[in-house]
């Protein structure tokens, strides 16, 4: 398809307008284009990438392996790009998705750096217009949010951000240019994902650091190592094998797995299986036992395991007692993979921040105020998170029918069929949405689980000469009985996450995502389609 300028697009219908340029969206365009669809494409960010593009800070890298974090959909991008580490860095991830970009010629049908402002279904003459921070507005007949479930970062509840006059960084939204840390004083707020892999990097070459830590991350050591060139030539030719396997598993990935319960070996078996698992390194503790996420006596067991091991490595017996997550089960929270974390705070010039103890009440000019005094920082990097799967949606207006809004739709949590389309809003699909298994399984599979199946929905339509689609009530209700239900044996309801909502002030608690592992969600998504699409009215 041609380039189109922005006044060209404006002027003319198009069939499916994409935002996003993370992997569902530089998928749909790919996928859409192949069916020959008049379709453009926006994107926030200056270039493809989606989050890989915005955390740019030192130390971000996948905390799954590199050859499963990636496509299936092409045997050509498979074939031709190699991955160097079996977990790779950000830089990497960034030219994989240069990389496919230019391959596959998709780059052309973004427009970057643009913003939509937002998105109304016009029920007369059954489109969407969307509208961007630049002031234009396309027409489609669909339109695929691909705004991904990780987009929006937020800054911590604290008073005085503003006022802070030193280096004030964001993991979620880090520079371009390099940063350094050496000679200076930095704090850190936040020890999720991000916070570990910042504080493991910045401590070695900071004169101090400050960790600030509310909650304590269960982490395992990740042991990334770089890949033997005969490694990844079997991978090349196994990959029909091993996408298959990870379509197949709980998680979307080639993860470990088992069927055994806990209980169901000896004690010293178990920590035989654990000390393995620990070794191994990656998530294989969490394939280590199945009940992991069900059983609270047993995944208490493993905590205590891991508890165990911050005390074979930190040296100070008071810091490595704050360090251990205690009070929900491990697991509940994403687990954290890190390069000698805990050993950072052997460092004499990292020091432990313990913000239950010592509450963080303001930013200040020169730095952070606590209960018991203030530290003094050349910089403060927050890392304090998400507005976790419903943020980008709810972040500006998408409009339905009838004047409903996603924001009213949502306001007591998050509502959908499948994680893919809602009631109220005609040819609006999302990609790894809500209540679908975004955030439990590998965001790759998902994307291109969700893509296949929109391309699929409009496909049918076109062969049936339909206009419109949407999911009806009753589908969508029994979809979130089934979510909610299935949910409510899950022991990740018992930590207080970006997964439940519970980090975002006023937002409505509870756990929408599909826990039934993303086989079965892929089979309830393929049953829609085989069986003709009924539980949708067409217009
Ligand atoms: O965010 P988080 P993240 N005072 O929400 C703290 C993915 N990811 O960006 O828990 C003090 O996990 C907050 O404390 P608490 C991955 O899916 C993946 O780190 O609210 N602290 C918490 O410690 C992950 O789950 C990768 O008590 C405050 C932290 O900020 C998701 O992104 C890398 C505070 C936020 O942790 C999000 O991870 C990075 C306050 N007022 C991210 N407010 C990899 O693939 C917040 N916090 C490796």
């Amino acid at each position: 398809m041609p380039e189109m300028s922005s006044s060209e697009m404006g002027a003319q219908r198009l069939d499916v307008v994409v935002v996003g340029a993370g992997f569902g969206g530089l998928y749909a365009v790919y996928k859409f284009r192949e069916m020959g669809l008049k379709l453009a494409a926006f994107e926030a960010g200056g270039n493809v990438g989606g989050v890989w593009y915005w955390n740019r800070y030192p130390g971000a890298r996948v905390d799954l392996p590199s050859v499963d974090y990636s496509y299936s959909f092409s045997r050509e991008i498979e074939q031709e790009w190699t991955w160097s580490e079996e977990f790779a860095s950000q830089p990497e991830l960034l030219a994989y998705f240069n990389f496919v970009a230019d391959r596959l010629d998709l780059r052309k049908h973004y427009q970057f750096n643009t913003r939509v402002t937002n998105a109304v279904w016009d029920e007369t003459r059954k489109l969407w217009k969307v509208t961007t921070d630049r002031g234009e507005t396309v027409e489609a007949t669909y339109c695929v949010m691909a705004t991904g479930p990780l987009s929006v970062p937020m800054d911590p509840q604290i008073p005085g951000i503003a006022r802070y006059k030193g280096e004030l960084l964001r993991a979620g939204k880090w520079p371009h240019h390099p940063v350094s840390f050496a000679g200076k004083r930095v704090g850190v707020i936040g020890t999720g994902s991000s916070g570990i892999q910042i504080v493991q990097e910045v401590g070695r070459t900071a004169r101090e650091l400050f960790v600030y830590q509310r909650t304590p991350s269960f982490t395992m050591p990740m042991r990334n190592q770089k890949l033997e060139p005969d490694y990844v030539a079997e991978v090349k030719r196994n990959y029909a094998g091993l996408r298959e396997a990870a379509r197949n598993s709980p998680n979307g990935g080639v993860r470990p797995w088992t069927t055994r319960a806990f209980f169901s070996v000896t004690p010293v078996r178990r920590r035989e299986l654990m000390e393995d698992a620990w070794k191994a390194g990656g998530l294989a503790m969490l394939g280590t036992f199945t009940d992991l996420l069900s059983n609270e006596e047993a995944n208490e067991h493993v905590a205590e395991f891991v508890r165990g091991k911050v005390d074979e490595v930190v040296r100070d017996p008071v810091t490595a007692e704050k360090l251990k997550p205690r009070g929900y089960p491990i697991f509940a929270r994403r687990p954290c993979l890190d390069t000698e974390y805990y050993e950072t705070f052997n460092l004499p010039n990292v020091h432990l921040m313990d913000c239950v103890a010592d509450p963080i009440l303001e930013i200040t000019e020169k730095g952070v105020r606590t209960e018991t005094g203030e530290t003094e920082l050349d910089m403060l990097i927050l890392a304090t998170g998400y507005d976790g799967l419903t943020g980008a949606l709810t972040a500006f207006d998408v409009v339905g029918r009838g004047g409903g809004k996603v924001n009213d739709k949502w306001k007591h949590g998050a509502r959908s069929y499948l994680g893919l389309m809602m009631e109220g809003f005609p040819n609006l699909f999302m990609t790894t949405g809500p209540n679908g298994p975004a955030a439990l399984a590998n965001i790759v599979r998902i994307s291109e689980n969700d893509v296949d199946w929109i391309a699929n929905l409009i496909t049918h339509m076109a062969d049936q000469g339909l206009a419109t689609v949407e999911p009806t009530k009753a589908a969508e209700d029994g979809w979130m009985e089934l979510v909610v239900r299935i949910a409510q044996r899950s022991l990740l309801n018992k930590a207080k996450t970006w997964y439940l909502g519970a980090n975002v002030k006023d937002k409505p608690l509870g756990l929408t995502l599909f826990t039934g592992g993303f086989p079965k969600y892929r089979e309830y998504c393929a049953a829609v389609a085989q069986a003709g699409y009924r539980d949708f009215t067409f217009e």
